[in-house]
């Protein structure tokens, strides 16, 4: 019949159109975008695996049984790039059709034939090495890849795209300038012709941004400001007729995620500045310390969860969010997670941004001259590290999360640094688990008076590990559902700065250690099946790829500047048919707080920054005679001060710029700790007879 052809034939048109205006038809590049869409197979094209960050790969060759024969396939050097004192090898290697393609802690850029080794392309990006805003050590977190190009984030707040045939520079767009605080470190995220990348500047009084580029020409589409202009939403919780919205920090540290069915963008935000004092900042202070979902075409704001209200602990929310599906009570469930500085894991509806499994607004106590908020969201569950801090000598004040605190110091657990910190938390949808890395380390807290000066570090505070305190870490498999313990490893290091896992098919956990172990273990039990000795800090994400029907696994080691850990510039990889064995341990990091080192006898000229080691004092230890001038010498490439630690009589030089002198005399006999201020991990003695 003539009619019911038309009619067939209108409606092959109808679905035809539909099809054109769903499929990607017009997507800039189908074939990455589906892959970032799919479960991770053979290639490893994004820094999280893929759109939801959740590193669990479906290859399942190397399983729980052969994993014991593992040994190395290759380990290449990068020629030197990133190594020294003030980096750390942070990134995930991305790997299609055979090629890897790495980034190191000075933003070079390596394509390597990923069966082999063998380096096929170089990026040197000359960024200058005079960049006085970084935070915490000189990192790149990972890249990105689509349209042909490989695009990173520098620390002089460039976002970068490379050919990915030659390396050679196609575009390259600043989002901000360093000299005012700002800097990339996060990897950024490709998907359906755009880039997405976060920036630093929290310790510096920036205003943090998620910025959207178009990816074949680099021009920026949108961006979105983690801190809210006056009367945007949000404002309502900063001081009405006050500015200090417009320096609040709220940097992005990691990879967003992205959910193409809702068309949400998902990212976490850092805390705010100044960190430690919240005096002139009364309000929840949005969007610090926040998970934050946006539409990932326009910017839009679609919801927030803020974790920690009017944040006055430096608990940012940094490491990489984590989308996954689940059911509950029979229904299944979008979820998302994030694993914060708090030792809590965030697990919320991603739909909506509400609890998925249970978070109360709780009381908490209260210090009126920092504006304390009256009540924090805590997660039903387990923490994965301690919350309250034990007494030490020398120290009053001892409190758990949340004990606000003022001039004189008081400590704290967790510490500022974690918890969990950059490190990512993978999410296996064959254990229903979380893998969450954490730091164990007791802080004093302390606040006091800032002044805002742009491109100078704002922090209105400090906290600093007290000299003889341990410091460790823990690594803990969260079951996604009750948001408890299902297993838990005590770690010899911090494990929350920066390394993290990668979850397969097979029924591993992947991990690094901070002395240079790389180990896998069973995911659902926890126990070990493998150990090798890398011989650099093993402190990256690793990554699992398949070229040629061989599955690989590949770490990034070169040690991180965070967590104490040996410095480098290798990949490693493993293979069942690999062939290479350990080498020798590197100096394992350090577990007591305090200078270490040998007493050099009569030395009174202290350089800081020397012998490539950015963050240190040298020698660190020191015996004079009462009456000694000792001078401090800035030789590194960064600000620095060296400052006597609270509870003494204290002397401090300053922050003194590169080639900088001060001196200080000593007239009375004792025993002095010193740090660096901006950089309390940097400690100092100078022993007076
Ligand atoms: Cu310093």
């Amino acid at each position: 019949m003539p009619r019911r052809g038309w009619w067939t034939l209108s409606t092959l048109l109808v679905f035809g159109l539909l099809i054109v205006a769903h499929a990607p038809a017009w997507a800039a590049d189908a074939e990455i975008d589906k892959l970032l869409r799919s479960p991770v197979g053979k290639d490893w094209v994004t820094n999280g695996g893929n759109l939801t960050n959740d590193r669990y790969s479906t290859l399942k060759q190397i399983d729980t049984t052969n994993v014991g024969k593992l040994k190395g396939a290759w380990m290449t050097r990068l020629k030197g790039s990133g190594v020294g004192g003030k980096y750390s090898l942070e990134a995930s290697p991305l790997v299609k059709d055979g090629i890897m393609y790495v980034v190191t802690g000075n933003d070079d850029v390596f394509a390597l034939n990923a069966k082999t080794g063998e380096m096929i392309w170089e990026y040197w990006s000359g960024i200058d090495q005079a960049i006085s805003t970084v935070c915490c050590g000189w990192v790149n977190r990972g890249l990105a890849m689509g349209e042909g190009q490989i695009y990173l984030g520098q620390l002089d707040a460039n976002v970068v795209a490379l050919d990915m045939k030659t390396g050679k520079v196609n575009w390259k767009t600043p989002i901000e300038k360093w000299q005012n605080g700002y800097g990339i470190t996060s990897a950024p995220l490709y998907y359906d012709g755009m880039i997405y990348s976060g920036i630093t500047g929290g310790e510096f009084g920036v205003r943090g941004r998620l910025t959207a580029l178009n990816a074949k020409t680099g021009e920026i589409m949108w961006r979105w400001f983690t801190l809210p202009g006056p009367g945007e939403k949000g404002s309502e919780t900063w001081p009405p007729g006050t500015d200090h919205a417009m320096r609040g920090g709220a940097s992005i540290w990691n990879t967003p995620a992205l959910d193409p069915e809702l068309g949400l963008l998902y990212f976490a935000v850092g805390n705010c500045g100044p960190d430690y004092d919240g005096s002139m900042r009364e309000g929840d202070n949005l969007f610090c310390t926040s998970m934050v979902a946006l539409k990932a075409k326009t910017g839009e704001y679609a919801w927030h969860f803020q974790q920690v209200h009017h944040d006055l602990w430096d608990y940012d929310a940094a490491s990489p969010v984590v989308l996954f599906d689940t059911v509950v009570n029979g229904e299944p469930r979008k979820g998302i997670a994030e694993a914060g500085r708090t030792g809590w894991v965030y697990i919320l509806d991603r739909t909506d941004g509400k609890p998925l499994v249970g978070i109360e607004e709780k009381p908490v106590p209260q210090e009126p001259r920092q504006k304390t908020a009256a009540t924090q969201p805590i997660p039903l569950g387990d923490a994965i590290v301690p919350q309250c801090a034990e007494k030490i000598p020398g120290y009053d004040q001892a409190g758990c999360i949340y004990t606000p605190f003022w001039e004189s110091p008081v400590l704290i657990q967790p510490s500022g640094i974690g918890g969990t910190n950059w490190s990512p938390m993978p999410y296996s949808p064959d254990t229903g688990y979380f893998y969450v890395p954490g730091t164990v380390r007791t802080s004093a807290f302390v606040r006091n008076d800032s002044k805002y000066t742009n491109g100078q570090r704002y922090t209105g505070g400090g906290q600093t590990a007290p000299i003889g305190s341990t410091m460790s870490g823990t690594f803990t498999a969260i079951d996604a559902k009750t948001n408890k313990i299902a297993w838990q490893h005590k770690t010899p290091y911090r494990v929350g700065g920066g390394g993290g896992s990668t979850v397969t098919a097979g029924g591993l956990v992947l991990r690094g250690e901070p002395d240079g172990n790389f180990l896998a273990l069973d995911a659902k039990t926890g126990q070990e099946l493998f150990r090798f000795q890398t011989g650099f800090g093993a402190d990256a994400p690793p990554v699992v790829y398949e070229v040629d029907g061989e599955e690989f696994i590949a770490i990034a080691t070169g040690g991180n500047q965070m967590q104490g850990s040996a410095y480098g510039d290798a990949v490693w990889t493993f293979s069942l048919k690999g062939q290479l064995g350990p080498l020798w341990p590197p100096p394992a990091p350090q577990t007591v707080a305090g200078p270490i080192g040998p007493i050099a006898s009569g030395v009174n000229a202290i350089k800081i920054g020397a012998n490539n080691t950015e963050y240190s004092f040298a020698p660190a230890r020191t015996r004079i005679k009462s009456g000694t001038t000792v001078s401090f010498t800035n030789v590194g490439d960064i600000p620095h001060d060296a400052t006597a630690l609270q509870q003494q009589n204290g002397f401090s030089t300053g922050v003194m710029a590169k080639g900088e002198t001060k001196s200080v005399t000593f007239d009375k006999p004792g025993v002095y700790y010193y740090i660096c201020t901006p950089h309390p991990w940097m400690y100092g003695q100078v022993i007076v007879e």
